[in-house]
């Protein structure tokens, strides 16, 4: 080996093209293991008092919001309370649960529909958005998932109205909270509470980070620096299946050349061109030796796709 200009160690073109010029194998990308499930509530008081109060094609719902530092994230499935003052009323189809990308004034069109969703009196709905084709995905909050309805209900006065299911306020006191529960009539929407609704709609929302692991862009050898050693770790695992090192206790998401994860493209593809290849491995060595292509990521902690990968960074994101 040789010393810089730095003053760094730096392997000789033959040391590092030798014993690993062929062949030449780009990685496949496997799927990626996904962020945990979590829940947003809008009611936050446990009264339950049905709305009898819609006609077709208006709309009821809630913005919601994740954490901040949760987006983006993918909308995963729609809970949405259905109940009939009396009980034990028929099962109700409906136009659609819809999800917005916005909040109030105006939440936009939908970036996900669940057609006629059937209802059942009594309990939480709950409706699986994941098998739908295209993806539910929020890059900020607010957001908004709403129900269409398809039945023009009884006026809440009408005789009938305690025996038709419908959704459901969380009070009858004082408990709706501005900003949160939308309606769509008339053509336009508005918050429920300035409609009269008393209380906040008892739907819910299981969503799913896109992105949960810190990571360090280049990080081979997962020991939270960028050195000489993540350009040999790449090497040795790209040309000859060496195991890249992980923390204890982490499930190795770095592993095969053959199956790299999406996080191992992420963290290794060092000219994000998408393919694992010795560009990479020598990318990496000639910006440790002085070079000023970065990581195509850059050299900050960044939040990956896999919760898997424990953290190699010293101050995660
Ligand atoms: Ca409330
Ligand atoms: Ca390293
Ligand atoms: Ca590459």
């Amino acid at each position: 080996m040789l010393r810089n200009a730095h003053g760094r160690w730096m392997l000789s073109p033959r040391f590092v093209l030798g014993g690993y010029l062929l062949p030449l194998v780009f990685a496949t990308v496997a799927a990626r293991p996904d962020c945990p499930e979590e829940t947003l509530l809008n009611a936050d008081e446990t009264g339950e008092v049905p709305c009898s109060c819609f006609i077709q094609g208006e709309e009821a719902g809630v913005t919601l919001a994740a954490p901040a530092n949760h987006y983006p994230i993918e909308i995963l499935r729609v809970g949405i309370l259905w109940k009939s003052a009396v009980g034990s009323a028929l099962d109700t189809l409906e136009t659609g649960i819809h999800v917005y990308a916005g909040g109030l004034p105006d939440p936009g069109t939908p970036i996900q529909t669940f057609n006629g969703p059937t209802f059942s009196d009594g309990s939480i709905n709950e409706f699986d958005l994941e098998p739908l084709a295209g993806e539910a995905r929020i890059e900020s909050g607010p957001f908004t998932v709403t129900v269409e309805f398809l039945n023009t209900q009884p006026s809440p006065s009408s005789l009938q109205a305690p025996f038709t299911p419908t959704v459901v306020a969380d009070a009858a006191a004082s408990g709706c909270r501005a900003g949160r529960n939308v309606v769509f009539t008339g053509g336009s929407w508005t918050d429920a509470c300035l409609q009269g609704v008393n209380g906040d709609w008892v739907m819910q929302v299981v969503y799913r980070r896109l992105e949960c692991g810190p990571q360090l862009p280049g990080d081979c050898n997962q020991d939270g620096t960028i050195d000489l050693s993540d350009g040999v770790s790449f090497l040795n695992w790209f040309f000859q299946g060496v195991e890249l090192p992980a923390p204890a206790g982490s499930e190795l998401c770095l592993t095969d050349p053959a199956g790299a994860t999406a996080v191992g493209l992420q963290i290794m593809d060092w000219n994000g061109d998408g393919v694992l290849d010795l560009s990479d491995g020598s990318g990496l060595l000639t910006w440790f030796f002085g070079g000023t292509a970065e990581h195509e990521l850059g050299q900050a902690c960044i939040l990956t796709q896999s919760p898997d990968c424990i953290s190699s960074c010293v101050d995660s994101p």
